[in-house]
């Protein structure tokens, strides 16, 4: 890949990203379709949506629903099978940026299977290694399980040969940040994503009185403008606690240039985009790259480095 010229770059497990945002394990990036949509377009990464052993139709419609202040889902992990974003690996390499590839095996067994054929392909550059899916129907997020967390990482490091992240779900309680970050630290990870959506929230329609989605009985997972907060918080509390080699990406509510540097503010190397992703299609990542440069220029800031972690706070 090309040495990139700007000031505004940033890098995450050691490749070098043309701009700070990418997309988001989640919306329109499934089929090779919109893969090479997301080569085409500005994102600096091409991340797949969470892939497991089998392909998988997931939940039942309506599963998805744009809010006013963001979307709920319950896609339930559609995907084509691991062995389609092997397939799809050269053909995306034209586009010179990394791929990356989102693994959620339903057992333990299935994600080693993946991780140790995944590793073996010169063209993928990276897992993200999702643990809080909250939408598979028996299936609790593991990141909510602390003893089994370090089981799947313990295992997982034994057999990964590329750079490699994990997904997190959010966290309310310093408690649980704490050890969390304790597990992390003790593993060889690359990046921490912070956060998936907000698991497990109800809208409600009061004109029909039903639920918007239909998959277990209308819950499903929060993002968007809703989650900003929380996700903000995730990054901000994992950038301190977490090793200063591992990278934190920042992900929940980002729809704007503005929203991006606060995340970088909180200590975030990069961020990637979901729900407006979904709702304004690859547009999206060079209207925030322009208006996340713009922002930058005027604050007369000359890397992200200058501002990356800087969040003030009161005595
Ligand atoms: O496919 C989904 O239902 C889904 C996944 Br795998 C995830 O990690 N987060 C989410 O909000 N939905």
């Amino acid at each position: 890949m090309n040495e990139i010229k700007n000031k505004f770059k940033t890098s995450i497990a050691g490749f070098q990203l043309h701009n700070y945002l990418f997309n988001a394990s989640g919306p329109r990036c499934m089929t090779l379709e919109e893969l090479i949509a997301l080569g085409e377009s500005r994102s600096s990464v091409i991340l797949s949506k969470s892939c497991t052993l089998l392909p998988r139709e997931g939940n039942p419609e309506p599963r998805y629903f744009d809010l006013p202040l963001g979307s709920i889902n319950s896609m339930g992990l559609p995907n084509l099978g691991y062995k389609k974003y092997v397939e799809f690996a050269p053909l995306l390499r034209r586009y010179n940026k990394p791929y990356f590839v989102s693994v959620s095996g339903l057992s333990l067994a299935d994600n080693i299977t993946m991780i140790s054929e995944l590793s073996e392909v010169p063209e993928i550059d990276a897992f993200e290694l999702n643990l809080s899916c909250p939408n598979v129907i028996g299936k609790p997020q593991i990141g909510y399980d602390f003893e089994q967390t370090k089981q799947v990482l313990d295992e997982v490091m034994k057999i990964t040969k590329k750079p490699f992240g994990v997904k997190l779900p959010p966290y309310f309680d310093f408690v649980h940040f704490e050890e969390m970050a304790k597990i992390l630290n003790k593993h060889n990870i690359a990046f921490v994503t912070c956060i998936n959506s907000i698991g497990n929230g109800l809208f409600v329609d009061a004109d029909t009185e039903k639920a918007v989605i239909k998959p277990k009985g209308g819950f499903g997972g929060l993002g968007g403008e809703y989650v900003k907060p929380t996700a903000l918080a995730n990054v901000k509390k994992f950038y301190e606690l977490l090793r200063k080699d591992i990278a934190i990406i920042g992900v929940g509510g980002i729809a704007s240039g503005m929203d991006a540097f606060e995340f970088l503010l909180c200590g975030a190397s990069a961020v990637q985009i979901a729900t407006a992703y979904q709702k304004e299609g690859t547009a999206v990542f060079a209207r925030i790259e322009k208006e996340f440069i713009e922002f930058l220029e005027k604050k007369e800031y000359n890397s992200l480095s200058e501002a990356k972690g800087k969040l003030k706070i009161y005595e």
